[in-house]
């Protein structure tokens, strides 16, 4: 960093199938952050908010069709409205956890199984955006997260189909994925997952440059 400049934050990610344990972490790591404070944000994607939003949200519940390109895109420019925000907190020195991120956008398409929406055009669509730190991947095993209370009715929460995010997921992590058994109690949960996010905000403060999708 300049000399006096500020440290940049750490983009922190939490990845996981639907209902494995990634809203309860990101809170707790939050609350864990701000009492060490470090400045921290939590954001969540995709971001029902804004108008793209909207759209993405009307898809999920099922109250509009959308081809499974034009959603995937969707998904893709909810991220994009966001990026210079995102640049311009981390650069300021801001920690951000996502609950969620591309990593979604490109396993969750990608286990559809559409010829033209395989993997490699998934991880394409996501290029330019800014790289995870570091990737908290809660791993859990479809069955057990669907014992958890079971699944919403929003689309994609079915058992047969996180089979497939899931493997899917399994082929994206990389030295930057921290894989946790997300079937421990919370709290052993988070004590790992604040080790691991305190090395990265370290890390980002003492210059290690942002990652670039897909670096
Ligand atoms: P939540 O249940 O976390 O609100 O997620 N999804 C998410 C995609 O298909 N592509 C994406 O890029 C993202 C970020 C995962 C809503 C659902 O949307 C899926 C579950
Ligand atoms: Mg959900």
């Amino acid at each position: 960093p300049a000399p006096g400049g500020p440290r940049r934050g750490a983009l922190v990610v939490f990845e996981g199938i639907d209902r494995c344990g990634k809203s309860t972490q990101c809170s707790l790591l939050l609350e864990s952050l701000q009492r060490r404070g470090v400045r921290a944000e939590l954001w969540r994607f995709p971001d029902r908010t804004t108008p793209i939003g909207g759209l993405i949200n009307e898809y999920l519940q099922k109250k509009a069709a959308l081809d499974d390109a034009v959603i995937h895109l969707l998904f893709v420019a909810n991220r994009n409205e966001k990026r210079e925000e995102m640049l311009r907190l981390l650069a300021g020195g801001t920690t951000l956890v996502l609950d969620r991120y591309s990593y979604s956008g490109v396993a969750y398409t990608a286990a559809k199984g559409v010829p033209h929406l395989d993997a490699g055009f998934c991880r394409a669509a996501e290029t330019g955006l800014p790289a995870a730190d570091l990737v908290v991947y809660l791993d859990l095993d479809p069955e057990q997260s669907a014992a958890r209370g079971g699944f919403g009715s929003e689309r994609y929460e079915k058992v047969e189909f996180q089979k497939k995010v899931r493997s899917q997921y399994g082929a994206l992590a990389d030295g930057r994925w921290l894989r946790l058994d997300a079937s421990q109690p919370a709290e052993q949960l988070q004590a790992q997952v604040a080790a691991a996010v305190q090395r990265a905000v370290e890390r980002a403060a003492a210059g290690e440059p942002l990652g670039r999708l897909w670096d």
